[in-house]
């Protein structure tokens, strides 16, 4: 799918952008499917959501993210798995990869943006040894809107951050965050030590975009093991304790 320019600037760069991966028939249907996650009632058991507070409304909260629903979504399923995204992915780790998690982020009017961080600050590293996110645009992003930011070439450090912090001042001394703007059904494949940031959405609009993240299928197949985990200490608003106090952290 990827060809060897392509390959190469995201072993370089840490990341690559794919334009157009997805046609117009496609982009209705992954539209459609998010949509229906984001339409469909709030379920224990079922997709993960997360609310945050708006940046825009006072006492208001807004959908940030669903996680975890490539197992009851047959569409999504199918598109994480057996899609192009699956060739790209394969292309880029030059081996066969498997799905480790998979989100949604809304990025609402009044939605947060993003500390700058590197993936691999959450804790991956107690699963499987290297990672790359392929992020799909479901609507526009742009600069208003808060697409993502990378710093070129600082994927090649390995972990800079210290776990479950964003990067530091000192950690970012040499680094230039460019924003990568882009277009319903364009793609970007990034690797899980890429640094990236976004601003919060202060538009009228909401930026969603798919972030599907894989691991190489020879390191094990992690995905399950990895929601039980979170689970535990990070659940669906659905399904918290109000007495507990839940943060955010990378
Ligand atoms: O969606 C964004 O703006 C950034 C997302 C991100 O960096 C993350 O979820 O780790």
């Amino acid at each position: 799918m990827l060809n060897d320019d392509q390959i190469k600037k995201f072993k370089t760069d840490g990341f690559v952008l794919v334009p157009g991966l997805f046609n117009n028939s496609e982009i209705k249907e992954i539209l459609e499917y998010t949509e229906e996650l984001q339409n469909s009632p709030e379920i224990s058991g079922k997709e993960w959501k997360y609310f945050e507070k708006s940046e825009i409304e006072e006492n208001k909260k807004v959908l940030a993210r669903i996680e975890n629903f490539c197992k009851s979504h047959k569409g999504f399923h199918e598109l994480c798995t057996k899609s192009r995204i699956m060739e790209c992915v394969n292309d880029c780790l030059g081996e066969e990869g498997v799905l480790f998690k998979d989100k949604i982020n809304f990025k609402m009017p009044g939605g947060s943006g993003f500390s700058p961080h590197q993936d691999s600050q959450a804790g991956w590293d107690d699963y499987a040894k290297f990672y790359l996110t392929a992020m799909v645009s479901v609507d526009e992003s742009t600069v208003q809107n808060g697409c993502l930011e990378f710093a070129p070439g600082h994927n090649k450090s390995g972990l800079i951050g210290k776990l479950w912090k964003p990067l530091s001042d000192e950690d970012m001394k040499n680094m230039k965050f460019i924003p990568i703007e882009t277009k319903p059904g364009d793609a970007v494949f990034f690797d899980c030590y890429a640094p990236h940031r976004s601003e919060p959405n202060l538009t009228s609009k909401s930026r969603r975009i798919l972030y599907l993240t894989y691991n190489k299928l020879a390191d094990g197949n992690f995905r399950e093991k990895y929601y039980n985990d979170k689970y535990k200490n990070y659940p669906p608003d659905i399904d918290r304790d109000p007495n507990k106090d839940y943060k955010f952290k990378v």
